[in-house]
């Protein structure tokens, strides 16, 4: 039996949804789906309301849509119709990555700012349904260009910063922007990005960028090319302050966003316009039991999803002041975060478990030294927590008076499907608990049988809510084949969880070939397809492992070609040569120089013997009577690189 963490009764009393409203707006929500979100599309400000509410098949052809006869804009929604009531409100509270830099962006400060790009980006040509790719810094020009795209009805395209140029380049040509919004230098932890050095090695395989925006961020020298290139602050200083918002249907593209899949290239997850904000605004404001005044900070990159519905369309929709973090966690000491709390009086704080671990490790005195005394309410996102991080983090950082959201989503969600909501669910160390409103979790086993009652399995999804992605950019088979084929009928998540005897969900981690290195997505394939690329490499295969900080290490096996020796040099090289190609997140922790993979007859790699390996449980090996040289096997064992 597992700790059981009740309501705390200072939550219960002010809380927006309690035990019975949960239970009484599950319910109809999964009865009466049409009626339950037809209440609910209300929400947001509809140009045209809708009159027709869901429209979905997860057979054949796959086809979602939602208040799909409706049409709106999401800028509008996040900005002009907050400004008659709190146009002098804070927006959003940036804190640079050096402490003594921070700004209170009101929203008519930030209305006027989207204006003024949204006019500038017309000019420069940008149409409803033009791709345009962001590579920002956490600076709120990340959030006025995402709000500008939304209003003029561009579609954008958000790559991390922490992407290499040819990363970014994939990502540019699958979706043919025509435009890069970035800026000269990032700065994070004291060090330096070169974001326009990379976009401009990028464009040179990318023949659709016709515009290039540069926000000057550090100052740092950089090349702009003639006739390309412009600065952001020339741009919108002579454009028009004012702008009409551009009608979107219900069903319009409203961003693109690429993550990791279990085989081949970046996925691009295309999310559109009505459902996506009516739920990541309801999922904000009930998860966080967000109230008017309440300061909220969530820690993501806005090159990640939960920067997307997290720090701007959801609680700009929701007219919160969202705080935006340029830094990192341990700079310029590993008391930062509760400097910052502290700083700005947040009320409600949502990180990601490797960030507590990696505090966890540095003891409480960093923690202790800060007052925290605004918290009311902390969040997990982005992998498992632990139940040690998760005690520690409810313990030291949050004094046993803040509840924690667990909140398990993807990319692929577009919005938080299984959390508790703070006034309504008793929590448990390391369970996500409960589905959201609208939301049906099936677990399936192998065959696709369901599960009932108390058990382990797959986790699906059984039907449809509106914040769900609606196809792959360009790629609509891929998208069928993905997530709706395995289990015919159903969403299938790739995760593994399970259900205990109170319905409360315990997700166990991917069970395909996606890893999840500090809570970023990484496609095993990927991190494959970048060693083979390296002149010396013959062979690669890339596992998950468990780390104590990362959550799961990248482990690569890797076999040279003939007449090549390893050496510690060339690990390196190695390691380089991955970061050089996809970026630093996807930095191998553990090389092993493998004579040879073990294979099936039929030359399939076994991962699964790989990753026993990797796990350091190599008692437990399983059959290997299929493989073609079951020898490879006790080289690996005898040479594996995890001994802990
Ligand atoms: C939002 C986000 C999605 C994958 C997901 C799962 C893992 C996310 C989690 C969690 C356990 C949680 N994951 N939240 N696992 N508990 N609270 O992270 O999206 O980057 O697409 O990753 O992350 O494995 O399938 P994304």
């Amino acid at each position: 039996m597992s700790e059981v963490y009740p309501i705390p009764a200072e939550t219960a009393k002010n809380a927006l949804i309690d035990e019975k409203t949960y239970k009484e707006w599950y319910d109809r929500s999964v009865k009466d789906p049409e009626g339950f979100w037809g209440e609910h599309g209300k929400r947001v400000d509809w140009i045209k309301p809708f009159t027709k509410v869901k429209d979905v098949s997860y057979n054949d052809d796959v086809h979602i849509k939602w208040f799909y006869d409706g049409t709106l804009n999401v800028a509008a929604n996040c900005l002009d119709r907050h400004l008659a009531k709190r146009g002098d409100q804070t927006a959003i509270i940036w804190e640079g990555d050096d402490p003594s830099e921070s700004a209170h962006i009101t929203y008519r400060d930030l209305h006027e700012r989207v204006c003024r790009l949204s006019n500038a980006m017309t000019e420069k040509g940008i149409k409803p349904g033009d791709r345009v790719t962001i590579y920002l810094p956490m600076i709120p020009e990340a959030a006025v260009a995402m709000l500008a795209c939304a209003r003029v009805g561009a579609i954008h395209s958000i790559v991390f910063g922490g992407f290499s140029p040819d990363a970014l380049a994939g990502r540019i040509q699958d979706c043919d922007s025509s435009m890069v919004i970035t800026a000269d230098e990032g700065l994070r932890g004291g060090r330096k990005v070169p974001l326009k050095a990379n976009v401009d090695k990028a464009l040179e395989t990318c023949w659709s960028v016709k515009n290039v925006i540069v926000v000057k961020r550090t100052g740092g020298a950089i090349h702009m090319v003639a006739g390309r290139d412009a600065w952001y602050e020339e741009l919108v200083a002579k454009a028009s302050p004012t702008h009409a918002p551009v009608e979107m249907d219900a069903e319009a593209p409203l961003f693109l966003l690429y993550t990791s899949g279990s085989t081949g290239k970046p996925k691009g997850v295309v999310h559109t316009t009505g459902g996506y904000l009516v739920y990541a605004s309801m999922t904000h404001q009930y998860v966080f039991d967000y109230h008017d005044g309440d300061i909220y900070w969530c820690t993501a990159d806005v090159g990640w999803v939960t920067g997307h519905s997290y720090i701007v369309y959801g609680p700009l929709a929701n007219g919160a002041t969202t705080l935006m973090f340029e830094g990192i966690p341990n700079y310029p000491t590993v008391s930062r975060f509760w400097d910052v709390v502290d700083k700005h009086k947040v009320n409600i704080f949502y990180t990601a478990p490797t960030a507590i671990r990696s505090l966890m490790r540095e003891g409480e005195e960093p923690v202790a030294k800060t007052s925290r005394k605004t918290l009311r309410l902390l969040g997990s996102v982005g992998e498992p927590i632990n139940p040690e991080a998760w005690n520690w983090y409810h313990r030291v950082v949050g004094e046993g008076r803040c509840p924690i959201v667990d909140t398990w989503w993807q990319t692929e969600t577009g919005g938080i499907l299984i959390s508790p909501l703070p006034g309504a669910t008793a929590l448990k160390p390391g369970s996500a608990t409960l589905p959201f409103f609208g939301v049906v979790p099936l677990m399936v086993d192998a065959e696709g049988k369901e599960l009932l009652g108390a058990t382990e399995g797959n986790l699906c999804i059984a039907d449809a809510w509106p914040g769900q992605m609606r196809t792959l950019w360009g790629d609509h088979e891929r998208f069928k084949q993905s997530y709706f084929t395995t289990y015919p009928g159903r969403y299938f998540t790739g995760d593994g969880a399970r259900r205990d005897e109170d319905g409360y969900y315990w997700i166990t981690g991917r069970v395909d070939d996606v890893i999840n290195v500090s809570g970023h997505r990484m496609g095993t394939a990927e991190v494959e397809s970048a060693l083979v690329a390296h002149p010396k490499v013959a062979e690669a295969a890339v596992v998950g492992y468990p780390h104590e900080i990362k959550g799961q290490g990248i482990y690569a096996y890797v076999t040279l070609i003939q007449g090549e020796e390893p050496s510690e040099e060339l690990r390196k090289e190695l390691v380089n040569w991955v970061r050089k190609e996809i970026g630093p997140i996807a930095s191998p922790d553990l090389i092993q120089w493998s004579p040879g993979l073990p294979k099936t007859r039929s030359g399939k790699i076994m991962r699964r013997i790989l990753r026993k390996i990797a796990e350091n449980d190599y008692g437990a090996l399983g059959d290997t009577s299929t493989l073609a040289d079951p020898g490879v096997v006790d080289d690996l064992v005898e040479n594996r690189m995890n001994r802990v």
